[in-house]
């Protein structure tokens, strides 16, 4: 995900931190190299200009050039214009109250992502406490009644279908009729996509959309294709209104041009993005997020929240108790292990940490390493998981035959998990924003987490929004 912009913007933003003074030359090199990254991450060549004047204007002004901390003021700026230009502030779906319908109108080419993004929004919704109904029309595409019927079911939401019909628009209507009938309060309507724009398409879109007079109308668009997916943006909303875009394929592009074109071009919000091809693969579109993400600083937000998803709240609580009373164990190192592998794959955790992003890939990961950690507490009796202190030569060498692994290896662990729990002292001792976000993460240790996988996040390293590590 955006690999190759967060690439390019991390060494920029890397040699800006370090500044200590920032002269005008320096302003205008710098933005001469953010332009040369961003048209090379296909962003449309307007909004580079735009971005490229009002940020000289802005860095030349007294506040970079006069700071105490030039580097990082500029870097401010150069964040706040990039989650500008992503559209600013997260934008909410426009339904209506439950005691009434709302229908949203999801359309776009063939291949873009369309039944998927339906099936992940129903879900989405589901979980919301709303009862959404999806509706089967797309009527060219031959398997597509089934396809959006096989995932209806798995996520357990119902699908309205018509065997054998060929009216969509028709379909629609009775799809909003048996909702109402049946008490759903929102229909997500899959339509008919073509290869490229074509009238009967368009046709049918409006005359959908009047019959239906949907609360959304959303335009499902492959980020991978850039500005062609901008200009389809651009040619739907003409001919048909949009209220919002979904923005599928983004685990797989790696520049950003599409999501950093589009508000500025159509004016319309990137409403969700679709990470995978997964059911749960699919997040609210948050542009301060992205654009740290873009800026090499991470999303320590999202991190906690794809955490807090995972970890229990009870186990979260449980965790935290432990750790204030200074009683964090082998086991409980153990049980870390295992929520990260729950978590998801690392790569997709590395890509929200500030730092990391875009600079280790998943292979060069110790998976392996991993892997025997867990194997070396595995091989440890409870006693010992519990008091790490009566591990002494004779054990470490039994542990290491029966995890497979050295008697170096085990020191290692024993060592690292000596150095975490360390710093779990030490920050129990000052609270604040560093416990308070230890508790979200369900007393997963950022740096913890950095022992484990062979790597710590660089220290002071300083978040927009004010966190620090
Ligand atoms: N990697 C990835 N694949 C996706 C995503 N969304 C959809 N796809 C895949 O794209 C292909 C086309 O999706 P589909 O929903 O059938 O497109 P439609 O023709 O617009 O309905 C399918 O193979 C999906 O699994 C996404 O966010 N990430
Ligand atoms: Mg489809």
């Amino acid at each position: 995900m955006l690999e190759k912009i967060t690439g390019t913007f991390s060494n920029i933003i890397r040699t800006l931190s370090g500044k200590a003074t920032i002269s005008e030359k320096n302003i205008e090199e710098t933005v001469e190299q953010i332009k040369m990254a961003l048209l090379e991450a296909d962003v449309n060549l307007r909004v580079v200009r735009r971005f490229v004047n009002s940020t000289i204007e802005e860095a030349k002004g007294e506040k970079v050039l006069k700071a105490v901390d030039p580097g990082q003021q500029f870097v401010k700026i150069i964040y706040d214009k990039i989650t500008s230009m992503l559209g600013d502030k997260k934008t909410d779906l426009s339904l209506k109250g439950p005691d009434t319908q709302s229908v949203i109108l999801l359309l776009g080419l063939q291949g873009a992502g369309k039944t998927t993004a339906a099936h992940k929004l129903a879900a989405r919704l589901l979980k919301e406490g709303r009862k959404p109904l999806l509706a089967a029309c797309d009527l060219v595409r031959p398997a597509a009644v089934e396809q959006l019927s096989v995932l209806g079911e798995k996520i357990g939401v119902p699908v309205y279908k018509e065997n054998g019909a060929s009216n969509a628009v028709k379909v629609s209507q009775n799809a909003v009729s048996y909702a109402k009938k049946n008490g759903f309060d929102t229909i997500i309507v899959d339509t008919a996509g073509r290869l490229q724009i074509d009238e009967s398409m368009m046709q049918e879109l409006v005359s959908m959309k009047k019959a239906l007079n949907p609360v959304e109308t959303v335009l499902v668009a492959d980020s991978m294709t850039g500005q062609n997916a901008v200009d389809i943006a651009k040619s739907f909303d003409e001919q048909l209104g949009l209220t919002g875009v979904i923005l599928t394929k983004f685990d797989s592009d790696a520049r950003g041009g599409a999501a950093l074109s589009l508000r500025s071009i159509t004016g319309k919000p990137i409403l969700f993005i679709g990470t995978g091809e997964k059911t749960e693969d699919f997040e609210p579109f948050h542009p301060d997020r992205i654009a740290s993400r873009i800026l090499g600083m991470g999303d320590v937000v999202s991190l906690v929240e794809k955490a807090q998803q995972t970890v229990d709240a009870q186990e979260a609580e449980r965790m935290q108790k432990k750790m204030m009373r200074n009683e964090f164990t082998l086991q409980d190192m153990l049980d870390q292990l295992q929520s990260v592998e729950k978590m998801g794959s690392m790569s997709q955790i590395l890509d929200m940490m500030p730092g990391l992003a875009g600079q280790i890939s998943e292979d060069q990961i110790d998976k392996a390493g991993m892997k025997h950690q867990k194997a070396i507490i595995q091989s440890m009796t409870l006693k010992e998981r519990r008091n790490h202190l009566i591990i002494g030569p004779a054990r470490r060498k039994r542990i290491a035959k029966g995890s497979g692994t050295s008697v170096q290896e085990v020191n290692k662990l024993i060592k690292q998990f000596e150095k975490t729990k360390l710093a779990m002292k030490k920050l129990t001792r000052n609270r604040g924003m560093q416990a308070k976000l230890m508790q979200q993460m369900g007393g997963m240790d950022m740096s913890g987490l950095g022992g484990m996988g062979g790597m710590n996040l660089p220290q002071g390293f300083k978040m927009p929004g004010g966190f620090k590590f």
